[in-house]
């Protein structure tokens, strides 16, 4: 297991001398500054590589994520240049000797959360999601309630009447905080702003979304594959429809599609344990057995869930995920690769979220990403991995 780090580039708080210090060797990163449907260059690639190699310990592993544009995912006009874009990006990464790529296929936000700084037992904050403030907010933005999102009648009752019942300035806090609560959306948007981009989803249900996300696989998968690539695709967070947006890569039957869809070791998986462990449906160490050949990267950490489906970032260990039991499916997945001759038989993982613990707070890092709170969480990892390649040797 490689241990690795998500690092937002130059304009990212937390610096590379002080990733050095957590230990990780991988650093994850991708160009921020490059507006989605353009090409990578291979120039940028190179000098973000260097920048990242002359620190001395760190490699550029993993890019998170090459962004896949709007467009696509609503199959909306001649997309062939789009394709090529994409395309013509994967070969410069390929030159410059990087092959793994995250990315995702939720329309127009990434993950989102509800509160950036709940409260934990002991000090320090997480994040959260709460299934009651995302229903009050889908009134607001939709004026219903998302038929698909599967909310029990109790929680559409509650919101309903607590949304009735809320003084505008309670209105405009949960607002805030929801709006805030969306920092994996590539593009910020202002409420308006968002309501505009929701509508241009209107149209767009699972199997046109569906469509349209097979269509961008055999585009680009066979690129990749002659390129020595892997894709892995990072699974939905939450993994559920949410503002009415369908959302297809949030269960074992949804990843079952992609990978057979187009069967080739290039189309794989980012196994992200927070985002599928928080739909209680979801068993992430089963979906990773059930993959293993196909993860090509990982992200570990926790959720506690609360009966009606709301959610906590847990520690790294503590959460519902048996994340002792996931680590060791990953690296009897590294033990077949190895046996089998494969030289890069290693799954690269990083510590994902985080909780803002001691001097992350008020540092004003990365909602999910500070310092201290990642890297116990990547040193707790560590310690799994090294009694499970003790135990291995025995
Ligand atoms: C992140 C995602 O929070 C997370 O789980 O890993 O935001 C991830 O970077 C993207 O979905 C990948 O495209
Ligand atoms: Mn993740």
């Amino acid at each position: 297991m490689i241990e690795s780090w998500r690092w937002f580039g130059p304009l990212d708080k937390i610096s590379l001398p002080e990733i050095t210090q957590t230990g990780a060797s991988g650093i994850v990163t991708a160009l921020h500054d490059i507006p989605y449907g353009e090409v990578w260059p291979v120039e940028a690639i190179a000098a973000r590589q260097k920048m990242i190699a002359d620190i001395g310990l760190l490699d550029w592993m993993v890019v998170e994520s090459l962004p896949i544009h709007e467009r696509i995912k609503r199959g909306e006009g001649d997309l062939s240049p789009l394709f090529a874009t994409y395309r013509q990006s994967m070969a410069n990464l390929a030159t410059c000797g990087i092959t793994t790529i995250c990315y995702n296929f939720m329309p127009l936000l990434d993950w989102t959360r509800t509160t950036l700084n709940a409260p934990v037992q002991g000090g320090g904050t997480a994040l959260r999601f709460d299934r009651q403030d995302m229903a009050v907010f889908e009134i607001f933005m939709l004026e219903r309630i998302d038929a698909e999102a599967d909310y029990t009648p109790d929680i559409i009752d509650a919101a309903k009447r607590h949304f009735d019942q809320m003084q505008p300035h309670d209105k405009d806090h949960l607002l805030a905080s929801i709006m805030a609560g969306l920092p994996g959306a590539y593009d910020r948007y202002s409420i308006s702003q968002l309501r505009d981009e929701l509508v241009k989803y209107k149209d767009i249900d699972h199997a046109s979304l569906r469509a349209n996300y097979s269509r961008f696989l055999h585009e680009v998968i066979p690129t990749a594959a002659e390129l020595g690539m892997r894709l892995c695709v990072h699974p939905d967070d939450p993994p559920r429809d949410i503002l009415g947006l369908p959302r297809i890569v949030s269960t074992h039957a949804d990843i079952a599609w992609i990978l057979d869809e187009v069967d080739d070791m290039a189309n794989g998986l980012t196994l992200c344990s927070g985002s599928l462990g928080a739909n209680p449906d979801n068993d992430v160490p089963q979906i990773a057995a059930a993959f293993a050949e196909r993860i090509h990267f990982a992200h570990l950490r926790n959720v506690s869930i609360d009966d009606d489906g709301s959610f906590q970032e847990a520690a790294h260990l503590d959460g519902d995920v048996d994340m002792v039991a996931l680590v060791k499916i990953l690296m009897a997945e590294e033990q077949r690769r190895w046996q089998n001759g494969r030289a890069d038989h290693e799954i690269v993982f990083r510590p994902d979220h985080g909780h803002e613990l001691l001097s992350d707070i008020g540092r004003g890092t990365h909602p999910g990403y500070p310092l201290i709170g990642r890297m116990r969480g990547l040193a707790e990892l560590r310690g799994i991995v090294r009694a499970l390649a003790h135990g291995q040797k025995d």
